[in-house]
């Protein structure tokens, strides 16, 4: 019997368009997987893409839905979020265990799991968050790493997770022994604390104060810290949410010197910039998140480097607050403004319209850092990021003719704004299959709650990247 038989169904006519090639062809399915991908396909179920671009089902490595802060939560679930991550073409996330400092990994595993399974609409990963470099943390990590958690977020910054450079090296040597891939938040901690309390006692207390406290030097320098401190344990790290020049530069450094780094930025530092935090009234609020927003010379900075591979992943940092009810704690301090924008519906249609479509990104780059790259990183390939045999079929059929106007409306985040309100994308997902089942139909999701399932990653040899 061949094996293009009793296919389960067909998505025919498309240009399928994989991280290294395109194709006339069709794509057939099988129990939920890639089948074949060849011309003239039948089965009993056809799926037209006709004039669309057929894609693997793209991954967001780097989301916070259902996330705690003091006594608030971020605004989207794990439903709601993965809702709007379908919609904008996204079917595989990474989230985060939410640890903090003396807490056991295992509990923070199972509490977040607890929170996602049944009610996640799409496939979810998780990164441990490494608060501690106790030896109960060190040596829950091998464990944790064969049972699909082969990734941890570590930080340099923030009240309760930020790290000492003795805890860092342990941490990353044991990440480096466990084959995890530890991503890392670099600000310097300090100078934040320094320059806010100076902002603040200079009556400084606008959203506009809000990238002084935390310019490109306070992240530069964090960066450099963990270059040098990874390059002493030969350990490789992926920087988290790369946003400027300096960053950079102590990226190509290290890799000069021979280290494995990795670095992803997010659309809102290729798309917005500080002058966002100075709009009117309290409306910069909107554009408080960090990182801080940088400059126009930034953003031509970070299209180069994802364009020449310099940057291997965009990722949304997903982290959305209601304007009027929690992003308004700040009102007299931006200090007080919880930090985060939503992102996860637009990440795909804005690199596509404003990266391919302005001709910054050719269509390989395009799947390759929202697709491919953070598959292959984070241990989820080729199941995902791919279309070829075996792989899971998550499929997104493309119409780049399609044009929508973004606002907080029109889109599915649970949320009250939309940080690129009546920005035009021209392009967008009209159909999106999760392992072979419709999950979006003419941009309306049609899968249910619980659909998704939690996907094991797999630690690599990232020493041989
Ligand atoms: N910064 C972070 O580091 N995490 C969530 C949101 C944000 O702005
Ligand atoms: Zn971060
Ligand atoms: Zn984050």
């Amino acid at each position: 019997m061949s094996t293009l038989e009793h296919l389960d169904c067909v998505v025919k006519n498309g240009t399928v368009m994989t991280a290294d090639q395109a194709m006339l062809a069709d794509v057939g399915i099988r129990d939920g997987k890639v089948a074949a991908v060849a011309p003239n396909l039948h089965g009993p179920r056809t799926i037209d893409a006709l004039g669309c671009y057929v894609f693997p089902g793209f991954v967001d490595a780097h989301v916070h839905l259902d996330m705690a802060v003091g006594d608030i939560v971020s605004s989207d679930d794990f439903f709601t979020g993965s809702v709007a991550a379908a919609c904008g073409g996204t079917t595989t996330l990474i989230d985060f265990t939410c640890n903090f400092r003396g807490e056991d990994l295992g509990t923070g595993v199972e509490r977040r799991r607890a929170q996602a399974d049944g009610r996640v609409a799409v496939d979810y990963a998780l990164h441990l968050t490494l608060a501690d470099a106790s030896e109960r943390t060190l040596s829950q990590l091998s464990r944790l790493a064969l049972d699909g958690y082969a990734s941890a977020k570590l930080y340099t910054t923030y009240q309760g997770l930020h790290l000492d450079d003795d805890e860092i090296l342990r941490l990353l040597t044991a990440t480096r022994d466990c084959q995890v891939l530890p991503m890392v938040h670099t600000e310097n901690h300090a100078a934040i604390a320094y320059l806010t309390q100076q902002l603040l006692a200079q009556g400084k207390t606008a959203p506009r104060y809000h990238p002084q406290s935390r310019p490109p030097l306070v992240e530069a320098e964090a960066a450099q810290r963990v270059a040098a401190l990874a390059e002493l344990v030969g350990a490789p790290w992926y920087v988290a949410h790369l946003t400027c020049r300096e960053t950079l530069q102590v990226v190509q450094r290290a890799r000069d010197r021979g280290q494995i780094v990795f670095a992803e930025t997010c659309p809102h530092y290729l798309l917005l910039s500080a002058e966002d935090c100075a709009r009117p009234g309290f409306e910069g609020a909107k554009f408080v998140l960090s990182p801080a927003l940088r400059s126009h010379v930034d953003q031509d900075v970070l299209w180069e480097a994802l364009a020449d591979g310099q940057l291997q992943v965009v990722s949304t940092d997903h982290c959305p607050w209601y304007y009027e009810t929690q992003k308004v704690r700040g009102r007299d301090s931006f200090a007080q403004i919880p930090n985060g924008a939503p992102g996860i519906e637009t990440r795909v249609p804005l690199l596509f319209s404003e990266g391919v479509g302005s001709g910054r990104l050719s269509l390989q780059q395009f799947v390759r850092t929202c697709a491919t790259q953070p598959a292959r990183l984070f241990g989820l390939y080729p199941r995902k990021g791919a279309i070829e045999i075996g792989s899971d079929a998550d499929l997104v059929i493309y119409d780049p003719q399609k044009r929508l106007t973004l606002s907080a409306q029109a889109l599915h985040q649970r949320v009250d704004y939309c940080p690129y309100e009546g920005r035009v994308v021209q392009g967008y997902p009209r159909t999106v299959l999760l392992r072979g089942e419709v999950i979006v139909q003419d941009g309306e999701f049609v899968g249910r709650p619980g659909q998704g399932e939690f996907v094991a990653a797999r630690p690599w040899p990232i020493s041989e990247a």
